[in-house]
């Protein structure tokens, strides 16, 4: 067990009695297909039952027993158009999926069924979730349908194969050797994305290079766009705003210039003759170095319009990144995406996108919502998660993002009132969006395993499954997960369940708890760096962040200081920006609060910062017991795997106590409770490690 099949294993259904039932119930099966995506369904089943049921389920070409398995659509398979199914398929829409147990001429039949070949594909896969997580073969009818259009993967990969902010090796794609040698992780990778629904892929880094662009790279691309096609997946590129200076030769990129829209137009035509079904551009623009229309004193409306018109006749999309920041805007960077963008509201293009980050400063390990949500009613938002851990300790640290998705999915923008939450902004149900979209920057590598560590791969898997149904819970997806990649054992699904819901909030707890932010390494985001302030961008700065003083500690956000509590709506706003109302979970996010300040727990500040601090570090230790005690569940291989992760793990979480609070400590001039064991190294030393190990940047 090396991790490479990912939740997809299929190892013989442990439970012999379950086993026997789903023998009977899946008798035959028959998969009249036509075409490749029902092809790959027919094959999925084949050898995934085979292998959960270890025998040799019978392919038919006509109906001759009960309990036969039949998937298909009804305008390829006329016993399907005969089963009366329209109207529920009608609720199964483009790429949803119909499981229904039906008689057809006498016979007991389960149809797996859609509009659409991709959707049978779909209720495929979640036909075989239902049996390796041990679940009852369906009596009453399922009908899902995606509740999000683009449900996307965000590659930061470059051209040279690294990967931006990548924990897990180099890049999947292999340049050199496209389009002629395709991989076999090419295909493994696709069939994986659309277990979960993922139905496109930004294969190139927001920071982009426009040579992705030129020929010999478009060939490459088409390559993998055959690959994927037949699971439903679309493929996109990062358009670099200046490539037609770069790679077109001319002296501007300014997006109302003739030549520029010409060249563009151009350049889309070109890319459809390779790739008919390309998907479009994901465009950061004006960001962090990046060029954009604001260079040629343009808005980011008049940029991504320009290439949205172009896209428009092969019905591409334009997504336009929110995540902009300058030094310009030294008060409070919170503000900028907003103030940037609202204004904005109306001037897209309909077939623009715009993409936010879950939060207004860069996917830290807890931000409230992004302000944004809810405030641009006339565009269609889409989400962007990061599911690589830049910020959240990167490739050693069990966390489960799928609380933290959650958390800001169903904050409440109170955009049209209560109950206007930002996963119903995002699926469009709040504003009546036809586009909608949910992106998940990849963790995925050519690491053995894909996303390094084991349980990496569950954030990957959860971006998947909330970007089809954001109602799931967090348990049911790790759950889900955990049958599937280790074991249907509830001894061992009760503590591993736990351990992957409390994860998150234990590594909020030791690196940045009460609301402190970005107060990690520079550069590399790697341990704690609370004490850096010289960094030329005042808001590369740690301090600028927590802003400790003699006084107290944190940012305020509120009136008295930079007011970005005033961008979101007064039900929003009133809760936060009262020192006693506002959750402490974001205390230090928007209020500079005094270190003697009464905390909920009866603690000052100071104490309840010593607390968090302890509490997680601790906590650390106890997923490490946990995991200890999971040992008879889990195959040696990934067992050791986790166990020395996790042992970085907890040096790191002393890392962060440690160093945090030795360094805050010179500002609260306060003493380490005297319940605690105090650090055993100086500040000074912390203050000098040098990381050359540390993942680069
Ligand atoms: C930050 C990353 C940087 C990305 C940037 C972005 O540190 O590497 O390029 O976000 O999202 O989180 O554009």
């Amino acid at each position: 067990e090396n991790g490479d099949d990912l939740w997809l294993r299929y190892p013989p259904v442990a439970d012999k009695m379950l086993q026997a039932s789903y023998r009977y119930h899946v008798s035959a099966l028959m998969v009249p297909s036509s075409d490749a995506t029902l092809n790959i369904a027919r094959q999925e089943l084949l050898n995934g039952l085979s292998r959960l049921l270890q025998t040799q389920v019978p392919a038919t070409a006509t109906l001759r027993q009960d309990e036969t398995v039949i998937a298909g659509t009804a305008q390829q398979c006329p016993l399907i158009a005969q089963a009366n199914i329209a109207g529920l398929l009608k609720a199964a829409g483009n790429e949803g999926f119909m499981i229904v147990p039906k008689i057809l001429q006498g016979k007991r039949c389960l149809l797996i069924s859609g509009n659409t070949s991709i959707g049978v594909l779909y209720g495929v896969f979640h036909f075989l979730r239902l049996l390796q997580t041990a679940q009852p073969i369906p009596v009453q009818p399922i009908i899902s349908a995606p509740k999000i259009q683009l449900r996307m993967l965000d590659h930061w990969d470059n051209l040279n194969r690294t990967v931006e902010r990548g924990y897990a090796g180099f890049s999947i794609w292999n340049w050199h050797t496209l389009p002629t040698y395709i991989d076999q992780r090419y295909i493994d990778y696709a069939r994986a994305n659309a277990s979960i629904g993922i139905n496109g892929t930004v294969l190139t880094n927001v920071n982009a290079n426009a040579t992705v662009l030129t020929p010999a790279y478009l060939e490459k691309v088409k390559a993998l766009a055959d690959v994927f096609r037949p699971y439903g997946i679309r493929v996109y590129l990062t358009a670099r705003f200046s490539a037609p200076m770069e790679i077109g030769g001319l002296a501007t990129a300014d997006p109302l210039n003739d030549s520029v829209r010409g060249w563009w137009k151009e350049k889309i035509k070109e890319i459809y003759s390779y790739i008919p079904d390309f998907g479009g551009f994901l465009v950061k623009a004006n960001s962090e170095g990046q060029p954009g229309p604001q260079d040629y004193h343009r808005t980011h409306a008049d940029g991504a319009n320009m290439l949205a018109d172009a896209i428009a006749p092969y019905k591409g999309i334009v997504i336009w990144r929110a995540f902009v920041y300058s030094h310009d805007n030294p008060i409070d960077r919170h503000k900028q995406a907003y103030d940037d963008f609202v204004p904005l509201d109306g001037q897209f293009r309909p077939n623009v996108l715009l993409q936010v980050k879950n939060g207004a400063i860069d996917f830290m390990p807890r931000e409230p919502f992004h302000p944004l949500f809810g405030a641009m009613p006339k565009t269609p938002l889409m989400m962007e998660f990061q599911l690589t851990q830049e910020y959240l300790g990167q490739g050693t640290s069990l966390v489960f993002l799928a609380p933290l998705f959650k958390e800001t999915l169903e904050s409440d923008t109170y955009s049209k009132g209560a109950g206007s939450t930002v996963a119903k902004v995002i699926d469009g149900s709040v504003d009546q969006h036809m586009l909608s979209g949910m992106a998940g920057v990849a963790n995925i590598g050519n690491d053995i395993n894909w996303c390094g560590h084991p349980f990496a791969q569950a954030n990957w898997y959860a971006l998947g499954r909330l970007a089809w149904d954001h109602t799931l819970s967090s348990e049911q997806i790790a759950e889900e997960w955990l049958r599937m990649t280790f074991s249907n054992e509830l001894t061992f699904l009760k503590s591993a369940t736990r351990l992957m819901l409390e994860s998150r909030d234990i590594i909020v707890q030791y690196s940045n708890p009460i609301g402190l932010h970005h107060i990690m390494g520079t550069g590399h985001h790697y341990g704690p760096a609370p004490w850096v302030n010289n960094q030329h961008r005042p808001e590369w700065n740690p301090v600028y962040y927590h802003k400790a003083d003699s006084t107290g500690i944190g940012f305020d956000r509120t009136a008295t200081g930079s007011n970005a509590l005033a961008q979101y709506q007064p039900a929003v706003r009133r809760q936060w920006e009262d020192i006693h109302t506002c959750d402490e979970k974001y205390l230090l996010w928007f209020h500079h609060v005094q270190w003697r300040f009464r905390m909920k727990s009866g603690r000052n500040l100071w104490e309840e910062l010593c607390y968090q601090y302890y509490t997680g570090a601790d906590r650390v230790t106890g997923m490490q017991h946990t995991w200890e005690s999971l040992r008879p569940f889990v195959d040696p291989q990934r067992f050791a795997q986790v166990t020395m992760l996790l042992k970085i793990q907890q040096q790191e979480a002393t890392w962060w106590r440690n160093a945090c609070l030795l360094y805050f400590r010179t500002f609260s001039h306060m003493p380490l409770p005297a319940d605690y064991t105090p650090p055993d190294k100086t500040l000074e030393y912390y203050k000098q490690l040098q990381f050359p190990f540390a993942p680069g940047n």
